[in-house]
């Protein structure tokens, strides 16, 4: 069935009134724009005006996640990335697990400054090429077929370009001269189709429920023209399509809450050569200057401690205030500027430029703002106990929400009731399936496809804003805590864990330690896949597409009485770097619950040692489960456990990646106390040369730390440096020092590019406003949460989305990198004065 018997009366006038307009845009289009500045290719390969960037596939579209919204056709706004996933797509509304295509070949023509791409859908055979070059003031697409679109995708195929709704969303825009808005919430109409004509998504899944029925939902168009203005009435956002093809302007969130708007032109069917071509112009404002970002710790300073402001720059700012005014908030009300720190240029980097500001001499308790230029910062304390209690969100609300099997109560509002009480059933051998989980050709277990595996129905936690267990994320949380709890013992109570009724209450004191009760609530899953399976599992994850993209209260994802078909599975995969963790993990949790919850903590270890055992029939390196040995011998005092140690560590440090082969740099000094004489003595030159790496990072970029990761944000690798760089402090205080752990918590606090608000959801002044919990459909957050952080579009585009949360790799919290923010919180807050 074709998609145009569903066009109405209403497209069809829209249609007959673009006839009209078209032959006025031609007009239009040749005599109204030759005055604006035009587009070039620049050094780095996309095309560039002062206030425009048009990317061509520096990005390709990714292949696992797939639909990444940040793929293609990119462009950036006046410093916003507005634009993206310009392409040949085969639906209106492309979803994540929609076909992407594949590219083939990348091409630049610095004579035209054209950028030309070639496509491939290999599930279809069809192939296409998309040219891109500058024209007027704006640029052309034209989307060019070797053969004519296969008969399976006519109707189908289409030129794509998406618009991010929440730069859009309070503003209008003009369909051939017809005035509409931009809708806050998606509520245009939908259509059904019948289901054999659905583009298949990626291995055969489907992300709608469709309860059974043969047909599907889709989106019935917002607006269709030959021109579009896109928010006409803000310069900064103004964009022009033109195309003598129908465009028609669809709203993406009405399938799925991550959609955007896309315009989109279907492909002629039965042609070859150029079959489209659109103008496109983002207006540009020929004197925009981006507003400096002033970064900072939104937590604040010890008065002792190094304090720096780092200042991006547009690179257009030239002239820039050349100091940073620091004021004091008086008790009265008053202010008083108690410095004017010099700004130290620092250099370019990425696409912006940098300088320092530093202030360190100020060392008084109070509370103090910012003032660079015209732009004044919200306020800071400089205080003795600023990091007192930066980790106490993380431990009180994000870890109890993340409880699976746990209904979990806060004041008036109940985050979810207890979900998943139909766990687990054995995954079937499938490759692949979704979320990186795959069975692969064996099951490596005792069970068969679909029966019932006991022992799964309590503990774990929601990996991050999905609702799977990963076992590998699992023990790293778990060893995690149970490190935090052996070096700071935090004994806080604020939250009730009732296992028998599977209920949590936050801000709830029960009188017992929270972190006990979070790693006897995680390793819950991890003993019963050595208890029931013989070995470390993948994880445990739904069966179905749409039981996987929920993203509100996970109580209802599956019906909670036992095998009805709906069950979780345990994927069995055996894979032996999941095994150490869970050696790891299981043994540091037998220690640390040893009194707390014997008969588990007894469970633990004998899973921990049936384990090592294994290792050792089968003939695995010693050098390969170090810190396995290391929590077996800290549990069970045998020596035979770290007998060669010492050798193998001293080994592991001769790599050639000096990065690399520091690795085991923090288990070294760790394990220093229960090694020879000579070992810590002969740890000095790798921490100095860890020193040296710090230093390092300083010349690199203006923030000494890992600044921006690519798929996905690296304030975990930032996290982790702070963590190494306590255990080296701790070892060799005259190497590295104080102010070395604390660069990575002024950079998560504020102190970072893009954006100066906290990474972590409710902590500091100004922290983040969105984050991609399972709420984030809510445009909200859970306090506690630790984001990824800044992410690169290719090729210098680094940003941290606060008005869209949809970007896992920008925005979603994961239970590694909030137990490693745990351990580096608890590190902190020992820090007074
Ligand atoms: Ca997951
Ligand atoms: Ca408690
Ligand atoms: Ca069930």
């Amino acid at each position: 069935m074709s998609k145009q018997k569903y066009i109405g009366y209403a497209e069809l006038k829209v249609l007959h009134f673009s006839l009209f307009s078209f032959l006025f845009s031609l007009f239009f289009f040749h005599f109204s724009l030759s005055t604006a500045q035009s587009l070039t290719l620049n050094q780095k390969g996309y095309l560039e005006k002062r206030g425009v960037n048009v990317m061509v596939y520096s990005n390709p579209f990714h292949a696992v996640f797939l639909d990444e919204k940040r793929s293609g056709i990119d462009v950036i706004h006046h410093g916003v990335m507005t634009i993206t996933n310009g392409g040949v797509r085969l639906s209106d509304t492309p979803e994540q697990w929609d076909l992407v295509p594949e590219m083939k070949s990348r091409t630049v023509d610095k004579s035209t400054g054209g950028i030309d791409v070639k496509l491939s859908y290999k599930e279809y055979d069809f192939d296409s090429e998309i040219r891109v070059t500058p024209q007027a003031g704006g640029f052309i697409i034209s989307v060019i077929l070797p053969r004519p679109v296969p008969s399976a995708l006519v109707g189908k195929a289409g030129f794509n370009l998406e618009f991010l709704p929440s730069a859009y969303w309070t503003h209008s825009y003009l369909a051939d001269g017809k005035p509409f808005y931009f809708p806050r919430y998606a509520s245009n109409d939908t259509q059904l189709q019948p289901l054999a004509e659905k583009v298949k998504q990626v291995n055969n899944l489907i992300t709608s429920d469709l309860h059974n029925r043969q047909e599907f939902p889709v989106a019935r168009p917002l607006a269709q023209a030959n021109t579009f203005v896109m928010a006409p009435d803000d310069p900064l956002r103004m964009v022009t399509i033109r195309s003598d093809s129908p465009i028609s302007l669809y709203d993406g969130r009405l399938l799925a809450q991550n959609g955007w708007f896309v315009a989109r032109a279907l492909l002629p069917a039965g042609k070859m050569g150029k079959v489209l071509e659109w103008y496109v112009e983002p207006h540009a404002m020929q004197d925009w200057v981006r507003e400096p970002v002033v970064g900072f710790s939104q937590v604040g300073y010890l008065p002792s401690q190094h304090k720096e402001a780092i200042i991006e720059l547009d690179p257009y700012d030239t002239h820039h205030p050349s100091s940073l005014d620091v004021y004091q908030v008086q008790a009265d009300g008053t202010t008083q500027r108690i410095l004017s720190a010099p700004l130290k240029e620092w250099g370019d980097y990425t696409r912006y430029h940098y300088a320092k500001a530093d202030f360190s001499s100020i060392t008084q308790t109070g509370i103090y703002y910012l003032q660079y230029g015209s732009q004044k910062t919200n306020s800071f304390p400089i205080a003795p106990n600023v990091y007192e209690k930066v980790w106490h969100p993380s431990l009180d609300v994000w870890f109890p929400v993340q409880m699976d099997h746990m209904a979990v109560k806060e004041g008036y509002r109940v985050w979810h009731a207890a979900p998943h009480l139909d766990d687990v059933v054995q995954a079937p051998n499938k490759t692949p399936h979704f979320d990186n989980f795959e069975q692969g050709d064996s099951l490596w277990s005792p069970f068969k496809p679909f029966d019932f595996i006991p022992g799964f129905e309590a503990g774990g936690w929601f990996d991050a804003g999905d609702f799977d267990i990963e076992t590998g994320s699992h023990c790293s949380t778990i060893l995690a805590m149970c490190t935090t709890w052996e070096t700071f013992r935090p004994e806080r109570d604020e939250t009730m864990v009732d296992q028998q009724n599977r209920f949590v209450n936050i801000h709830f004191p029960d009188g017992k330690p929270d972190l006990l009760q979070q790693i006897e609530h995680g390793v819950l899953p991890i003993v019963a896949q050595i208890e029931q399976i013989g070995h470390a599992c993948r994880g445990v994850n739904h069966a179905t597409l749409y039981q996987y993209n929920r993203l509100d209260e996970p109580s209802t994802i599956t019906d909670n009485r036992h095998l009805t078909g709906d069950e979780r599975w345990l994927f069995t995969y055996h894979d032996h770097g999941l095994d150490v963790q869970a050696a790891s993990a299981l043994s540091a949790t037998a220690r640390v619950l040893r009194d707390f919850n014997p008969e588990l903590s007894a469970r633990c270890l004998k899973a921990a040692e049936k384990i090592w055992s294994d290792f050792e029939k089968e003939g695995q390196a010693y050098n390969r489960c170090l810190q396995a040995a290391w929590q077996l011998y800290l549990t069970t005092g045998k020596n035979s456990y770290i007998k060669d140690m010492e050798s193998a560590l001293m080994q592991s440090f001769q790599g050639n990646n000096p990065r690399r082969a520091l690795s085991n740099l923090t288990l070294a000094l760790q394990v220093s106390p229960k090694m020879s004489k000579k070992f810590l003595k002969n740890l000095r030159p790798y921490v100095e040369e860890y020193k040296k790496q710090l230093n390092q990072m300083l010349e690199a970029n203006p923030y000494g730390v890992n600044v921006y990761g690519t798929g996905w944000g690296s304030n975990g690798s930032i996290i982790s440096q702070g963590i190494n760089c306590y255990w080296a402090n701790k070892f060799f205080p005259d190497i590295v020092t104080r102010d070395d752990i604390l660069r990575s918590a002024n950079f998560i606090f504020g102190c970072h590019p893009f954006s100066n608000l906290s990474f972590v959801m409710g902590v500091g002044v100004k922290p983040k406003n969105v984050a991609y919990g399972n709420n984030r459909a809510d445009f909200s957050f859970i306090a506690g949460g630790v984001v990824p952080g800044l992410l690169l579009l290719q090729p210098d585009y680094i940003e941290n989305k606060d008005d869209w949360p949809f970007f896992w790799g920008q925005n979603e919290c994961t239970i590694a990198q909030n137990a490693s923010y745990l351990l580096f919180g608890n590190i902190l807050s020992q820090m007074k004065e």
